[in-house]
């Protein structure tokens, strides 16, 4: 599938979804070189934790991140100030007993050799006919396997996998209360319901306020007064009803205004709370009620329902592209002796999955309620914590399976420019001189309308809030935006051979490495088909992730670029030649359009070695 490869609304919607969802589940599964780099960020570590099950106190109270104060008075004056008083006292060493940890609801025993018991995957083999007929009316309704999900318990139990200094842990007092938000738009019974009980059993009732479930104008029968008359029972569980198709930002507003709990905690509605994943993220926030937590995230297969788990040193980061898609990378470095149970910061965040402070929620700007049906609120809400003066955390103690598909269930009201325009107000409100970046590699997305930018811009300004600059330099450093200086020429590359109908193209939408470079119909949209040639002679394209082109063999393939973190190898080096060709200076080869590919052969005067540069139209 190409990027844009179709017209069709209907196809770029389907095509935005799968790729953003394809970035969450490929890269949450496969490790990046791509991170953090926690020198740069400054971080310091936290001390390991003593025999009391707590960190020491010195190390508790000290920030992870050394940044100096956004909302200093004297350089801003009249900026807004968060002034809320942390929860926890600082050297309170009160813990709480397991006893006074209770869930809300003991968990019913299920048998250890129950389907999916232990997260394990559920397979059927050879189905029946009529189950084939059910098996896919649960993929076609959901995209996920609804009849493995149906065969689970409700209530099935994940183990206790967390690594051990995590099960060692004691919590201290008082933490703040918390309300769990699930938002929903025709959500299946059985990943709804188990969302909802996985909460329930592993959550402690001293903070578990309420769990609100916001129906974002379902049309699923089950979800109607099924649902009401199953939730009566089920305390302190409420629905929560949208008059009409809202979107998750919106949505997810309407829960907040509900709730009454210190903190707000966001789920998606096909999640699972593994034991003990609040009580850490309610720990930091104690602490610090400008600091935004998110359990790890980790995969419910949409297949077999099986669920993995992370220990701390694999945890993986959020970040993002020039794209302002989310994607996942290693941590970067992770020093030998950083503590398993210490909390680890993220430039963004996946979105669905979070928790913070009420008070510090509305502060900051609760979410812009602008952005329509799904996207970029997860990007918009990361840099606005961070160039905001707040912090971005993971806590690698806190886990919570989430089912990652491969397109969205839903119909999207508005069609795929919804997305776009929800990207675009990120990119004119976020980035500064920055958002020329978004916009060279997504060329059309200037003529989607934007909305009004009056309210969140003044926001930004109300709570003097840093440079994208700075949130380049300081949280995520390795996001590189190449200077003008040296980017030679950039946009669409027209082979000669079939008069310049053809383009080099990736055929890459998630950024792999390793994928071959081939020709395609050329479509004036940049993504796939927009390369820089830089000062440097390298080709890279980094719509998603910075990559590199290179030979390999006879054909060429995407590789990391190591450019700006080290020089340029000798296979990362081409020459555009007066005549037009690409010429890799290592070998001596050029690139020749052999028909749908492109292979390096020995440099001769035909038109199939010719290329014609054509800078992309961004009006
Ligand atoms: C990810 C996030 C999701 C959200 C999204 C970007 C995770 C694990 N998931 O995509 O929370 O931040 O990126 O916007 O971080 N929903 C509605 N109304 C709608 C559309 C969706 O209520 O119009 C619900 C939906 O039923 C689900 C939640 O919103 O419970 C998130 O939607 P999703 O699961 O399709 O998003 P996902 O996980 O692909
Ligand atoms: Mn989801």
């Amino acid at each position: 599938m190409r990027f844009y490869r179709r017209s069709r609304l209907k196809t770029i919607v389907t095509v935005l979804a799968v790729v953003s969802v394809y970035f969450l589940v490929y890269t949450r599964l496969s490790d990046s070189d791509e991170g953090l780099h926690e020198e740069e960020l400054k971080i310091d570590r936290r001390n390991s934790q003593n025999d009391d099950g707590l960190p020491d106190a010195d190390a508790r109270n000290e920030p992870l991140v050394q940044i100096p104060a956004v909302n200093d008075e004297e350089l801003n004056p009249g900026v807004r100030r968060f002034t809320g008083k942390p929860y926890l006292e600082k050297y309170s060493k009160d813990v709480y007993t397991p006893d006074e940890l209770k869930p809300w609801v003991e968990k019913p025993r299920t048998s250890p050799s129950g389907p999916g018991e232990y997260g394990k995957a559920v397979k059927i083999n050879n189905p029946s006919e009529p189950e084939s007929a059910l098996i896919k009316q649960g993929w076609d309704r959901h995209a996920f396997n609804q009849h493995v999900c149906d065969k689970i318990s409700l209530h099935r139990f994940l183990g206790d996998k967390r690594d051990q200094e995590c099960r060692a842990r004691k919590w201290r007092k008082k933490l703040p209360t918390t309300s769990v938000i699930i938002v929903f738009h025709n959500e299946a019974w059985c990943t709804l319901l188990r969302t909802v009980y996985s909460v329930l059993e592993n959550s402690p009732k001293v903070l578990l306020k309420e769990i609100i479930l916001v129906d974002d104008a379902s049309t699923h029968d089950h979800l109607q007064s099924k649902l009401d008359d199953y939730v009566q029972t089920l305390h302190p569980v409420r629905v929560v009803r949208m008059p009409e198709r809202s979107g998750l930002i919106r949505a997810r507003l309407a829960g907040a205004a509900e709730s009454t709990g210190d903190v707000l905690t966001f789920l998606d509605a096909h999640c699972e709370c593994a034991v003990g994943w609040l009580e850490p993220l309610l720990e930091r926030i104690g602490e610090d009620r400008t600091v935004v937590m998110t359990p790890v995230i980790e995969v419910i297969d949409s297949d077999s329902f099986a669920m993995g788990f992370t220990s701390a040193k694999h945890v993986q980061v959020g970040i993002l592209g020039w794209s302002l898609g989310f994607n996942w990378a290693a941590q970067k470095n992770r020093p030998a002796g950083k503590p398993n149970d210490a909390p680890i910061t993220s430039p963004t965040m996946a979105g669905g999955l979070f928790a913070m402070d009420r008070d510090y929620f509305y502060f900051l700007g609760s979410y812009d309620d602008q952005m329509l049906v799904w996207g970029g609120e997860n990007i918009e809400m990361s840099l606005r914590i961070w160039m905001c003066g707040g912090t971005l955390e993971t806590h690698p103690c806190s886990h919570v399976g989430h089912v990652f598909r491969k397109r969205a269930p839903y119909t999207h009201p508005g069609g795929g420019n919804v997305i776009v325009r929800n990207v675009r107000r990120v990119a004119d409100v976020w980035m500064d001189e920055y958002s020329a970046q978004y916009y060279r590699r997504n060329p059309r997305a200037k003529r989607v309308a934007v909305g009004d930018l009056t309210a969140r811009k003044q926001l930004r300004k109300d709570l003097g809030c840093k440079s994208f600059e700075w949130y380049l330099n300081n949280i995520y450093p390795d996001l590189y935006a190449p200077p003008a200086a040296d980017i030679v020429l950039a946009g669409e590359w027209h082979s000669e051979a079939q008069n310049g109908r053809y383009c080099m193209d990736s055929g890459n939408q998630n950024g792999q490495l390793g994928v071959k470079t081939g020709l395609y119909v050329c479509h004036g949209q940049g993504g796939n088909q927009d390369y820089m040639l830089t000062r440097q002679g390298e080709i890279r394209q980094d719509f998603v992730k910075e990559l590199c082109l290179e030979p390999s063999g006879s054909n060429i393939v995407t590789k990391s670029c190591i450019y700006p973190h080290g020089s340029v190898p000798a296979a990362q080096k081409w020459e555009f030649t007066q005549s037009g060709q690409f010429r890799h200076l290592d070998t001596g080869r050029c690139m020749e359009a052999v028909e749908m590919t492109i292979q390096m052969r020995p440099c001769l005067d035909t038109l199939a070695q010719l290329w014609r540069h054509k800078a992309l139209i961004t009006d």
